[in-house]
């Protein structure tokens, strides 16, 4: 008996060496400490064999294995969870120490640069800002500029028809009435905002794209003042050193009419794929307000006149970055648009 519980003592502490995981630690203990099957309970079912004077030292020798077995059990399950504590906070290790990866926040379009610094720059010069609707009725993008019903401008192939009766604005032009049917003069205000044509995309059209309107109406506005305004406008916006032409041009609701133009900010005039070969880029029109507009709105031609313009804001972004093609703007390319940040 006694050689048999020295078996037991001496497997129990093999079948110990070789555990490592609480699951194996579990089918020890149901190995030895079983209440059925266990092999501490099976010897103890041999001492009613025993004669009466070993019994209670075979009882003894019994229960001392039992607690023995009991507590190497409890030690090693203390042990492995302990282990696997370590090797999960192993794992799971955070080095507080290593670079951090940067967080890419959002910047502003460079539309939007362009069109801040425009506004900066009229509004150093006494002008205020005014929006407009991009939706508009044919009376305020054509009538009232007194552009008549059968101009090529109206038809369904140049201007985006949303129903019989409103169309996207093709022009910045419709904000010119709105702020007159407003404000009398003396007045003096920009409106940048997206316009919208059926042109073919190339380097320098796109069919939705940007522009800034000025009006400037009061008594013994002239050309002069038109001439003096955006020649000063370019200069502050992009240096002495840019060349800019008026050239005599015609748009329904401005007489005298110019277009006015820059030099080309690809090839600095000799002629290239983008500006056709010409050597200037067209920035926009300009021209005095014509009195049928003035007398639409109200306003008497015989004592006020005015000067407007509508000017490009994309070509002048293109030309500010060293953009070949305006297209890039509207492509929603991270990877470019993440050169203005
Ligand atoms: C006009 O739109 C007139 N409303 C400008 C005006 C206002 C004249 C006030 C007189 C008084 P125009 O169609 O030329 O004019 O357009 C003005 C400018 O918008 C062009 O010079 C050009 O810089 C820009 N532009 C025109 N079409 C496109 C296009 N498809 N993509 C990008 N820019 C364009």
């Amino acid at each position: 008996m006694e050689q048999s519980l020295n078996e037991i003592r001496e497997q129990f502490h093999r079948d110990l060496d070789a555990i490592t995981t609480a699951e194996s630690l579990v089918a020890i203990r149901d190995k030895y400490l079983g209440r059925k099957s266990g092999l501490i309970a099976a010897s103890k079912k041999n001492i009613g064999k025993l004669g009466a004077d070993e019994r209670a030292e075979f009882g003894r020798q019994v229960n001392e294995l039992s607690r023995e077995v009991e507590t190497e059990i409890e030690r090693l399950d203390v042990e492995i969870s302990a282990r696997n504590e370590e090797a999960a906070l192993l794992r799971e290790r955070v080095d507080v120490t290593l670079p951090g990866t940067g967080a890419s926040g959002g910047h502003l379009h460079p539309i939007t640069l362009v069109r801040q610094r425009i506004e900066d720059i009229f509004v150093s010069m006494g002008y205020s800002v005014e929006d407009g609707p991009e939706i508009e009725t044919p009376f305020y993008n054509f009538d009232a500029l007194n552009i008549p019903p059968s101009h090529p401008a109206r038809d369904s192939a140049d201007t985006f028809y949303v129903s019989d009766t409103l169309a996207l604005r093709t022009q910045t032009s419709n904000v010119q009435i709105h702020t007159m049917e407003r404000q009398k003069p003396p007045l003096r205000v920009i409106a940048p905002g997206r316009v919208f044509r059926r042109d073919t995309p190339d380097p320098t059209h796109n069919p939705m794209f940007f522009q800034v309107e000025g009006l400037n109406v009061d008594r013994h506005i002239t050309m002069a003042d038109l001439k003096g305004t955006l020649t000063k406008f370019v200069e502050m916006m992009f240096g002495v050193n840019l060349r800019t032409r008026f050239r005599p041009s015609y748009f329904p609701f401005t007489e005298p009419s110019a277009e006015v133009d820059f030099s080309c900010y690809v090839c600095d005039g000799a002629g290239c794929r983008v500006c056709k070969g010409t050597g200037w880029i067209e920035l926009g029109g300009s021209g005095m307000v014509h009195p049928n507009v003035l007398e639409t709105v109200g306003i008497d031609p015989e004592e006020f006149s005015g000067f407007a313009f509508g000017l490009g804001i994309d070509r002048m972004a293109a030309l500010m970055y060293g953009i070949d093609d305006i297209r890039l703007l509207y492509e929603n390319d991270v990877r470019f648009l993440e050169q203005f940040a």
